[in-house]
Order: C-alpha cells, then structure tokens, then sequence
C-alpha cells in the first residue's frame, strides 16, 4: 500500500490528546499538533520528502520527529505512542471518539469522576454526574447523551473515502495475481454508500487456494475470521472487515449483481424475475420450473433476463431504478471524463509554488479551469495573510496558460447571515462560495444561510449542511429551505468530495435534482494531493443521479461566470 501521511498524522494527534489527557507537558503537546498539521498538509508526497530531505526543513519538523515517521510507517506506531497508550485505560482513548469528547473533556470526567469508558461516561450522564462539573451543564450533558447515541450508531461503519482506497489496494493485490482471471469490489463500496459496513470482494479463478493464500497474507491484513471452501473473511489493522468470495465464471455476474446488492434491489429484481417465471440468485439465472440455466456469466446478462438495461450500481436501491429502467429513462451518469475544472479548493498553503503545483495537478486531469477558494477570516487566513494569497495566485494566473485560474475566496456567513467581505475584496475576486461556521452556528442557521444567499456576490454555497460523518449532523438548517433558496438565487451547492464530509448527501443531490438546483462536484482539495478526493464528491453525485447537465463544473467557464 502506499504511504498514507493521514496515519501519521493521527498517530501524532493520538499521542498530543494522550499527553494532554494525562496533563504532561504544554510544550509536547504543541509540538506533536504542529506535526500531525504539517503532515495534513504537506506539498508532496510523504515518501518523496523523507527520501529528498525537505520534510526536516518544515519548521517543526526535528530529528527526532523524523525517526518517529520512519517508525510509525515501518510498524504503524512508534515507542512513545505505545508507551503512552499503556499509561491509560483503552476505554479513555474510545471516549475521545465521541463527538464533543476532547482531550480537556476527557481528562475533567477522567481525574474528577474517574470515568474510563463510554459505558460509564453515559451511566455518569444519565445519573446526572456531568452537569455538577465545571465547565458542564445540564445542557451539555444532554449534548453529550445525543452524542454517545450518535458514536453508538455509526461505530463500526466506516467513511466510503477511507473504505474505498482500501478496497482498491486489494483489489490490485488480487489482480496482480495469475491465479486471478478477474476481480471486483461488489457491495456497499461498489454502490458508492457513504459509510461502509464491510468490503466485499469478488474473485473468479483457476485456483482457490493460492487466491485465499495471498488474500490472507496481504500485510494489511491484522486477523483471520473464517476461512470456507469459497468464502473468506478478515479483519484489517484499520478494523475494516474484508470478505473475499470465490467464483466459477459462469456464475460470476450473478455472484457479482447479488454481492453487490442492495438487498432491496435485488429483492426487486428477483420477484420481477418470479413474475417471468424465473428465478435469479447468486448462481444464475434458471426457467422455472425446469430449472434450465439460463445465463449468469456476466451482470448484463442478469438484467437482461428481467427484460432491463444495465443499471450502474450506484443506482441499485430500489429507489426508483428498476422503473427507469423499464421506461428507458435511467440517468446518463456524470463521469470524470465530463469534469471540466474544481470551483471549491480551499487551499491551505498559498505560496506561489504550491499554487503552481496545484494547477499542474489540474492539467494533468485535464481540467480546462480552477478556482482557488481559502477560507477567509474565521479559521483561515487573515487580511495580511490574503493580501499575499492574491499577490501570488495573480502571479500564478499570468504563467497559466494551460488552465484558467479564478481567484476567489471560502467565506463564511456571519451571525446575521452576511458574509464577511468588503466591498473592494468582492470587486477583486473571480469567484465567492460561502459556508455556514459551524463552530459559531447555534442560532437560526437556515434562515442565516438562506439570507446570505439573496447576496448577488455569492457564486456558491459549500458543505451546505456541515456534517462531519462519524462526529457531527451538521449546521442542523432545513437543507429544503435552502435548496429553494438556492434555486431562487441561482447559486450552486457544492458536493464535497472531503471523504469525512461528502455534503451535500446523495439523496439530497436528487432533490437538489428535481428543483432545478445547480451543483458543484468538488475535491475540496486542500492541496495538490487531496484534488484526487475529487472522486468521491463525483461517486455521491452518481448516486444522487446527476448528470453533466446537473453540474456547473461540466459547463465551459463562459456558462459559469455570473458578471460582476
Ligand atoms: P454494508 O456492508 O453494511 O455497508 O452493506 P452491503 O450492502 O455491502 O451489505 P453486505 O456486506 O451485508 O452484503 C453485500 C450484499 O450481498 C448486499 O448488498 C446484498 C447481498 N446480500 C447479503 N445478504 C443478503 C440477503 O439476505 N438477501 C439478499 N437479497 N441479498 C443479500
Ligand atoms: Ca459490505
Ligand atoms: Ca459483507
């Protein structure tokens, strides 16, 4: 697999919020924060800085930081991550998954109440414990009751942006097997799910044995759950369970529909099947009741049977599919070739040669357009900081001749629904999206965005709900309300492709859909390496049947550009 600087990074996290836990030193903790930031952010590959030696000239970045790296890559953790987890019950380090748990909270239920689980932070919680804590209240430990039953919820479903590179790791291992005639991600990764339950894997060979043989050795893989004749299933060191099946080829594109799923889908399909008087399961496709085989060797050849066109798997949840089908009205799915630039791309380094970089990266997908789009003012950069931004992205501009580059900036929308510009900056950018701060947004969130949409500067509106999958709902505005608001303005919502966010969601892109609603696919890339998050947002837009038409980043720059 490849070097994922992500892990680094939360290794470096973990031991900042463990120090802090355990109330070790203020300097420690900056310092391994400073490092898992750096790591998040880095202008180029990981393996390429460490071999290069830039990596040890980021400010930082020390000697012995640079050991820790080489030995959390080699082995996954390193000496004082181990050391540190060993000095506190594992049950506080789960606590730190709860949303709204931080270390400081974490550290307050720990020493006050000597809490060292979730179980026993919910007991404390329904007793009534936490309010009587300093900085508590019965308000937030209502907060934090919802928040536990949140964490319980989705504890063991894992983000398609993380599940799918995992996926495709083995695959490719798979693949490169001779052994291996053909091999393909099926299931809920196939269908582009946000969240993952388990990988699910289809293989059709020669031999069993040496594909299970490779599978099980794969060195990612941490333990062996069961092992069958054509079936095997493994736990990764990510916790990601991964289930492998083997198939005969002539069953494999009925293996292939049913693993795929959803169970509705193929429910559907099944009793359509019924009614033809046939029957279809993961071997194929029989008459009834003879039960003479009819096909099954490829997925076509499954919904040919019933009498339909193929049915991209994204689509296959029995929301609507098999009818559109029937009536030759499937969507004609957007797909990467139809992308033709990024309009949110919330840089975090914004130094020319990074900027270049970023563009390069562009061009070599092809892209014909980029709008560069920093967070300005809450949580980014401040006016001096963007007075050098707009120095070198004009720089930046003037040397690109492959790609047009629009210089715009992320705002975000005030309590009183503005945003936070003046009126000399709107004049000098190409391009303004807009977001709510969800730190700072409690009150009225859906009538705050709804009017800042009536501003005529704004181009579009990004992370429109604010969720964070796995910790947080989001910004909690009534995304209908906003989606006519949208409509009436002529602003376009954006898809973001940020694997722990894909908002807008799939089934509100089909509403965004049927209103007429302009969206935008978008890596929300905060640097060269990220753009290629870009798929995930374009994954969620296919299951919210987009097509080229739906997308503002399909059109030519002169369709896009509202005048200023
Ligand atoms: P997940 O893993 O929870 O994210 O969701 P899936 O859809 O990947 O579900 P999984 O891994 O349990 O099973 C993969 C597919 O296999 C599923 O989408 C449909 C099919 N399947 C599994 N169990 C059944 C079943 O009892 N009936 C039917 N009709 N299909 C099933
Ligand atoms: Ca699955
Ligand atoms: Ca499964």
């Amino acid at each position: 697999m490849s070097i994922d600087p992500q892990h680094v990074a939360n290794v470096f996290a973990e031991m900042a919020d463990l120090i802090e836990i355990k109330g070790g030193s203020e300097f420690r903790i900056r310092a391994f924060r400073r490092v898992a930031q750096v790591l998040e952010d880095l202008p180029d590959p990981l393996e390429q800085m460490l071999s290069d030696k830039t990596l040890q000239e980021i400010p930082g970045i020390g000697k012995g930081t640079i050991s820790r790296i080489e030995e959390i890559l080699k082995t996954g953790s390193c000496a004082d991550h181990q050391q540190l987890r060993s000095e506190l019950p594992p049950g506080v380090l789960e606590m730190l998954q709860v949303p709204q748990m931080g270390p400081k909270t974490v550290k307050l239920v720990h020493q006050e109440l000597g809490i060292s689980s979730v179980d026993e932070l919910e007991a404390a919680a329904h007793a009534g414990q936490l309010a009587e804590l300093p900085r508590m209240g019965a308000k937030s430990q209502t907060r934090l009751l919802n928040a536990i039953a949140a964490y319980r919820r989705r504890r063991g479903r894992c983000p398609l942006g993380q599940a799918l590179p995992q996926a495709e790791a083995l695959a490719a291992l798979l693949r490169a097997l001779p052994e291996a005639k053909r091999v393909d991600i099926a299931g809920s990764t196939r269908r582009a799910k946000e969240t993952i339950g388990d990988i699910d894997l289809l293989v059709t060979g020669d031999e069993v044995a040496p594909i299970m043989d490779a599978f099980v050795g794969a060195p990612v893989v941490a333990e062996l759950l069961l092992r069958g004749d054509t079936k095997c299933s493994v736990r990764l060191d990510s916790g990601l369970q991964v289930d492998l099946r083997v198939i005969p080829a002539e069953s494999y594109g009925a293996a292939l529909h049913y693993f795929t799923g959803s169970q509705m889908h193929n429910i559907a399909i099944r009793d359509r099947a019924k009614r033809s008087g046939m029957r279809i399961n993961e071997y194929g496709v029989f008459r009834e009741p003879s039960g003479e085989r009819l096909g099954g060797a490829s997925e076509e050849e499954i919904f040919a049977a019933v009498g339909l066109p193929y049915i991209p798997p994204e689509l296959r949840e029995d929301r609507g599919e098999i009818e559109a089908a029937e009536n030759q009205q499937l969507p004609q799915l957007i797909s990467t070739a139809d992308l033709r630039g990024d309009l949110h791309c919330p840089v975090n380094g914004v130094s020319s040669a990074e900027l270049e970089t970023l563009v390069d990266v562009a061009i070599g997908r092809g892209w014909q357009y980029l709008a560069l789009t920093p967070r300005f003012g809450v949580g980014g950069l401040d006016s001096q900081a963007f007075a050098r931004y707009l120095n070198a992205a004009k720089v930046v501009r003037e040397k690109s001749q492959a790609l047009r580059l629009l210089i715009g900036a992320e705002v975000t929308i005030t309590a009183d629904g503005q945003i936070d510009i003046s009126a000399d900056l709107r004049q000098a950018l190409d391009w303004i999206t807009a977001t709510l701060d969800v730190e700072a947004s409690a009150a009225n969130p859906t009538e705050r965005i709804c009017q800042a949409l009536a501003d005529p500067s704004i181009d579009a509106l990004v992370y429109p709900t604010g969720r964070v999958l796995g910790t947080s709902d989001g910004n909690g505005a009534d995304i209908e309300a906003v989606l006519q608001a949208a409509l009436a303005n002529n602003v376009a919502i954006g898809i973001s492709g940020d694997p722990l966010r894909l908002d807008l969601d799939a089934s509100h892109c089909r509403r965004a859909r049927d209103l007429g609603v302009r969206l935008l696919v978008s890596a929300s890339a905060h640097n060269a390496q990220t753009l290629a998050q870009i798929d995930y947002a374009l994954l969620t837009a296919r299951r919210g049947w987009l097509e080229p038409d739906h997308v503002l980043n399909c059109q030519a720059i002169e369709q896009l550009l509202k005048p200023r």
